[in-house]
C-alpha cells in the first residue's frame, strides 16, 4: 500500500466547503486504488490572521516541507486587505517550494453549458501553464510621499532568464504529450523591456522543439481569442499575471469557476508541491453550502498524478466527467439545486465503478 502524508489548508470562505469534499473523493480512491493518505489541518487563514496578526505561523513553511503534498482550499476574506492574505500564505508557500509551474487545465465537459454559442464538448481542451514564481507579482518597489499630493507607488516585474526557460520548457514538454502546439502570452508592444525579453526567451526555448508549432499573441487579441476561437490551442504558455488572468477567462468559457482546478508544481520534486482550486473564497455564497466542490475535487485528482497515482487520478476525473455528463446532481453555478455536500458524495460513490483509463 503506497501512503502519503498531505498537509491540508482549508483557508477561506468556501475553503470549508469544498476542500471536504476533496478529501471525501480521495478517501473513496484509495480505497478501490490501495493508496492510504493521512490528512493534517493546519488552520491558516484571514480569521487566524485576526487572532494572530499572520496568516501562517512563523515557521509555516518549516511545517509544511516534510509532506508530500499540500491540498489547498482557498485564501482572502473581506476585513483582511487582499494582498496580506495572499502574501501571508499562499505566494510565500509557492515561492519557498520552487512551484513555479502553475498547472490549469481548460475543458469543456459534456453536460455543461458554455456561456459560447455554437461550442460542443470537447472543442475546448486546452492547458494554461502560468509562470508561478516571479514576474509581476514582485515585492519590488514602494512608496513615496504618502498621504501627500505628490504620493506615488512603483512596482517593478521581474522576468529572469532562468524564471522565463524554465516555465517555457515546462509548456513545451506538456504539448510534446499532446497536441504539440505552444502560445505565448505577451504584449511585447507596450510592455517595452519585460515582454520583448519574454518573446526573444521564448524564440531561444521553442529552437529545441522543432517538433512543436508555436505562435505567440499579444495579450488582448489573446483574450478576444479566448471567446471567440478556444479551439485553437493545446498550451498556452504565460507570465504570473497574465496566466492568472487568462485562468479565469478559460474557467468562464468552459462554464464555471467552480470547475477549474490548479496544480502549483515544484517539477524537480526538491519540495511538495500544492493542489488548489484556481477560484478564491466566494464570500457572496460562502456559509450557504452550495459552492460546486468539483474545481477542488479535480485539483485532488492533479494531486493523484504528481503523487503517481495516474489510475487514481483518471478514476476521480472519469467520476467527475460522468455526473456532469447525467447532469445529477448539478450545484447552482451549473444550473441546479444540489448542495456542495450533494455533489462530493455523488462523485464518491462513482469512483469506485468508473473505468480509470484517460480518455
Ligand atoms: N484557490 C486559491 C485562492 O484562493 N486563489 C485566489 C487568488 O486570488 N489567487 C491569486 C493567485 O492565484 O495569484
Amino acid at each position: 500500500m503506497k501512503k502519503y502524508k498531505i498537509a491540508v489548508i482549508e483557508g477561506d470562505g468556501i475553503g470549508h466547503e469544498v476542500v471536504p469534499e476533496g478529501i471525501r473523493v480521495l478517501e473513496a480512491v484509495a480505497r478501490r486504488f490501495d493508496i492510504s493518505f493521512t490528512w493534517q489541518n493546519f488552520d491558516w487563514s484571514c480569521q487566524t490572521y485576526a487572532n494572530t496578526g499572520r496568516m501562517m505561523p512563523e515557521d509555516g513553511l518549516d511545517q509544511l516541507r516534510p509532506f508530500d503534498a499540500i491540498f489547498l482550499g482557498a485564501v482572502g476574506y473581506p476585513g483582511v486587505p487582499d494582498h496580506i492574505s495572499l502574501w501571508g500564505l499562499l505566494i510565500p508557500i509557492r515561492r519557498a517550494f520552487q512551484q513555479y509551474v502553475n498547472l490549469r487545465p481548460v475543458r469543456l465537459l459534456e453536460g455543461v453549458t458554455t456561456p459560447l454559442a455554437n461550442r460542443k464538448a470537447g472543442e475546448i481542451d486546452f492547458c494554461l501553464v502560468r509562470e508561478n514564481s516571479e514576474g509581476e507579482y514582485s515585492e519590488i518597489g514602494g512608496r513615496l510621499h504618502k498621504g501627500t499630493d505628490h504620493e506615488m507607488a512603483i512596482q517593478e516585474s521581474v522576468f529572469t532568464r532562468r524564471g522565463c526557460d524554465r516555465i517555457m520548457k515546462y509548456a513545451f514538454e506538456l504539448a510534446r504529450t499532446r497536441k504539440k502546439h505552444v502560445t505565448s502570452a505577451t504584449k511585447s508592444n507596450g510592455i517595452i523591456h519585460t515582454m520583448p525579453f519574454w518573446d526573444e526567451r521564448f524564440a531561444e526555448v521553442s529552437k529545441k522543439y522543432p517538433d512543436v508549432k508555436t505562435d505567440q499573441y499579444h495579450i488582448d487579441i489573446l483574450s478576444a481569442h479566448f471567446v471567440s476561437r478556444p479551439d485553437r490551442f493545446d498550451v498556452v504558455v504565460g507570465s504570473n499575471l497574465f496566466g492568472d488572468i487568462l485562468s479565469d477567462l478559460g474557467a468562464a468559457v468552459v462554464g464555471s469557476m467552480g470547475l477549474a482546478p490548479a496544480a502549483n508544481l515544484n517539477p524537480e520534486r526538491e519540495y511538495p508541491s500544492m493542489f488548489e482550486p484556481v477560484h478564491g473564497s466566494a464570500p457572496d455564497i460562502a456559509g450557504k453550502k452550495i459552492s460546486n466542490p468539483i474545481a477542488q475535487i479535480w485539483s485532488g485528482a492533479m494531486m493523484l498524478d504528481h503523487l503517481g497515482e495516474p489510475k487514481a487520478a483518471r478514476a476521480v476525473e472519469e467520476a467527475i466527467f460522468q455526473i456532469l455528463a447525467r447532469r445529477d446532481p448539478l450545484t447552482p453555478d451549473l444550473g441546479g439545486n444540489a448542495n456542495t455536500e450533494i455533489m462530493g458524495k455523488a462523485i464518491a460513490d462513482e469512483v469506485s465503478v468508473v473505468p480509470s483509463e484517460a480518455r
